[in-house]
């Protein structure tokens, strides 16, 4: 499976072509608009979100509500373009009263972009990188999601840490973590965690500042043997990784134990395999569900680490690219804290990346084939 999405940020809308989705899928739009919802929420957005309710609309690859194995094209429309229809105009000329930005802000892609690309005005660049592109990634991680529970395989996520703040107190059982997480302004299934991260939110607001933190993506029902160790580029671990990265704001993905199995002897890393008359079973699962680049039938559990947003209502110095003087960077209106709605974004990539890996395995021309396919596998596997 593969996309190509587009947009900008406050151009007319952003679109996704979804390419080698199974055919005869029955998928909803509630669905997908409830996953765009979500991505929307969450403790220290900015304005912005006051502005926009996403919604999909479906211009292709979708009939009677189900797949038919052909490129499936969403749109989700800008509703605060109609602020913006002459400074984001797709023709005509540049209004005499344009404000351009010429002043980078340090950790957006503003600098890097507008050499690369050769822009004056900084919009040229901010526009594309904006993490409002993530509407496009969830609406076909919502896809992608309803193929997943057609196995009985489900994504979830939640926030560990928000700035210096840690979660602690987190439900042992999976459900009541999730219901807990779904409730919380800030998605942190500890309540006494959850009110200090939002005071930390507060501050940053208060103090022209930004807060970034750590989310935890959790896999539940992946059956043994997606991915595969035989090339570099078919390590589900790589390519769940590089999915995760290629998200605003994501500086670091741990899978399992991560980092922390960098630190520890190996007898205290690994997982002991039993089996219990009918399955393998592991008694840890330091690994996160995925050994040589494969599941290994626990659950993946990925922990992603974003950082605060660059746009800093009390900014950081930088340069005026017209001048080279010394400014203050551009101020664009931003949130304060987009932690929550990332988690969102995350497991709607991860159930992308796990959903191609299942179509690899079991093909994926129809629903039925794979069905077929996957009861077979399933039949194999409990053979070994
Ligand atoms: C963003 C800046 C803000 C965010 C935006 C990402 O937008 P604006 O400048 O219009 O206030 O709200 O995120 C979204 C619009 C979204 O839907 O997630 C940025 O600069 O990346």
């Amino acid at each position: 499976m593969r996309y190509l999405s587009a947009g900008e940020s406050h151009g007319p809308g952003l679109s996704i072509i979804i390419d080698g989705f199974p055919s005869n899928l029955p998928v909803s739009k509630d669905v997908i608009d409830d996953q765009l919802r979500r991505r929307q929420m969450g403790y220290g957005r900015g304005f912005r979100q006051r502005i926009e309710t996403d919604t999909v609309e479906v211009t292709s690859g979708i009939r009677f509500g189900k797949t038919l194995g052909t490129p499936i094209t969403m749109n989700v429309a800008n509703r605060d373009f109609k602020n913006w229809t002459e400074r984001m105009s797709v023709f005509g000329d540049k209004p005499d009263d344009l404000k351009e930005i010429y002043r980078p802000r340090p950790g957006h892609a503003d600098l890097a972009g507008a050499i690369k690309y050769d822009h004056e005005d900084i919009r040229n660049v901010l526009e594309r990188a904006s993490a409002r592109n993530t509407a496009t990634i969830v609406a076909a991680g919502a896809l992608a999601r309803q193929l997943l529970g057609q196995f009985g395989i489900q994504v979830t996520a939640h926030v560990v840490e928000l700035c210096d703040v840690v979660a602690k107190d987190l439900p042992d059982d999976l459900d009541a973590l999730i219901e807990a997480a779904d409730a919380s302004e800030v998605r942190c299934a500890d309540k006494e965690a959850e009110a200090q991260m939002i005071a930390r939110i507060d501050e940053a607001k208060k103090n022209g500042d930004t807060v970034g933190g750590i989310f935890e993506v959790i896999v539940r029902g992946c059956p043994i043997g997606l991915g595969s160790y035989a090339m570099p580029d078919r390590k589900l671990d790589g390519r769940l990784a590089g999915a995760l990265m290629s998200v605003q704001a994501i500086k670091g993905v741990e899978i399992g134990l991560g980092f922390e199995a960098a630190r520890r002897f190996g007898s205290k890393v690994h997982d002991p395999i039993a089996h219990n008359g009918s399955r393998y079973l592991r008694s840890s699962n330091g690994a996160g569900g995925l050994e040589g680049g494969v599941t290994n039938g626990e659950d993946v559990v990925i922990r992603v680490a974003m950082k605060p947003i660059s746009t800093l209502y009390k900014p950081l110095p930088s340069v005026n690219m017209k001048t080279k003087e010394t400014e203050l960077a551009e101020i664009e209106r931003s949130d304060y804290c987009a932690l929550p709605a990332a988690s969102v974004v995350g497991e709607n990539v991860v159930a992308w990346v796990i959903a191609d890996a299942l179509t690899e395995k079991l093909g994926g021309d129809s629903l039925e084939q794979m069905k077929d396919n996957y009861d077979q596998y399933i039949k194999r596997v409990s053979r070994r």
